[in-house]
């Protein structure tokens, strides 16, 4: 299967990818080499800004650079470490919505606006109000209303939550062993749902959880290595919800189909294996009648976990529209 490395100029991560007047726009994290040790908390990840990349031809056409669209040095409310982003387009503006640790160290969730899907980008003052964790992906469904899907363990924080309320610090509380994981056959923590107010600017209701259950209705436990850990995604195919997301320390890109955005979304299998690095991340993504899988990996850093590159392939459907995995090392 044919693979190609996006942008080899920079080392950018957690691809999101649309589809905007016609043309492919990739909204990654920009990763940057830093003297921390790696860790779980994800210190290692000290990204300061965002590029918008675009193009027309996937697999083989150029990639443009839009050049710096947001910077840390531009948000009033700003901490550290610009994690995975969005970009959703309502009446033709764009929504960038961004997932940063305040001044407590505490991840929030920004929203940053544009006239154009390149930016730049001007943050509003404040994040969203009661807004938590990372790794944030907006859905825009066919009936005008936008789903953003959220969340992430670990560093991600997302353990420190209950019912939208924090249990516990999230600024300590963000290893495997924070006791606020779940274990074993309990089941496991789920990723977010939550619908976008009408000026994109706000939750329009509480977060709900998304559940992954099995062919029995059960929701997948902790201890499954298919369950979620971060890197929500929603695409529709054949008028079904895929939920796709990163299953984190088994190192796997896993997927769930529902009927409706909120789930529940029954666990269907791998859509790609480890990838050389600690982390994988993705977006799915139909162009021009084909459909991509946009990911990262950290081969052409010689493997250094917080050095990421961006890749893309192509992604297959068999006829009961099961994702066919692939191999996310070369042989
Ligand atoms: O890029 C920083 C974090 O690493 C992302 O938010 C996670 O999904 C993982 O890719």
């Amino acid at each position: 299967m044919k693979k190609r490395y996006l942008f080899p100029a920079d080392y950018m991560a957690d691809p999101s990818v649309h589809v905007f007047n016609g043309r492919v726009y990739i909204y990654p994290s920009h990763d940057w080499e830093c003297e921390n040790v790696e860790n779980d908390t994800g210190d290692q990840y000290v990204m300061k800004d965002y590029h918008v990349l675009s193009t027309d031809d996937v697999m083989n056409g150029e990639v443009k650079d839009h050049g710096k669209v947001l910077g840390l040095e531009d948000i009033a409310w700003a901490g550290r470490q610009l994690w995975d982003c969005d970009v959703a387009e309502k009446d033709g503006k764009y929504y960038m919505y961004f997932p940063m640790k305040d001044k407590n160290d505490v991840f929030r969730q920004g929203i940053a606006i544009a006239d154009n899907p390149a930016g730049p980008f001007i943050p509003e003052p404040e994040p969203i109000h009661g807004s938590y964790s990372i790794d944030m992906a907006v859905l825009k469904d066919e009936d005008g209303s936008y789903y953003m899907y959220f969340g992430g363990l670990w560093g991600g924080q997302l353990q420190c939550y209950r019912d939208n309320i924090g249990i516990e610090d999230p600024a300590i509380n963000n290893t495997p062993d924070s006791k606020n994981l779940p274990h074993g056959n309990q089941p496991a923590l789920p990723s977010r749902v939550v619908r976008l107010s009408g000026d994109m600017l706000q939750y329009a209701e509480e977060p709900k959880p998304v559940l992954v259950v099995d062919a029995q209705g059960k929701p997948l436990s902790a201890d499954d290595p298919h369950r979620f850990f971060e890197a929500s995604w929603v695409h529709k195919y054949n008028g079904k919800y895929y939920f796709s997301y990163s299953t984190g320390d088994t190192h796997m890109l896993c997927y769930a189909i529902g009927d409706n955005p909120y789930g529940p979304f029954t666990y269907q299998g791998v859509i790609l294996t480890p990838v050389v690095g600690w982390t994988t991340h993705h977006s799915i993504v139909e162009y021009k009648g084909k459909w991509y899988l946009f990911h990262h990996d950290s081969v052409p850093s010689g493997g250094k976990s917080w050095l990421r590159s961006l890749k893309v392939c192509e992604l297959e459907y068999d006829a009961e529209g099961h994702i066919k995995t692939i191999e996310g090392m070369d042989k």
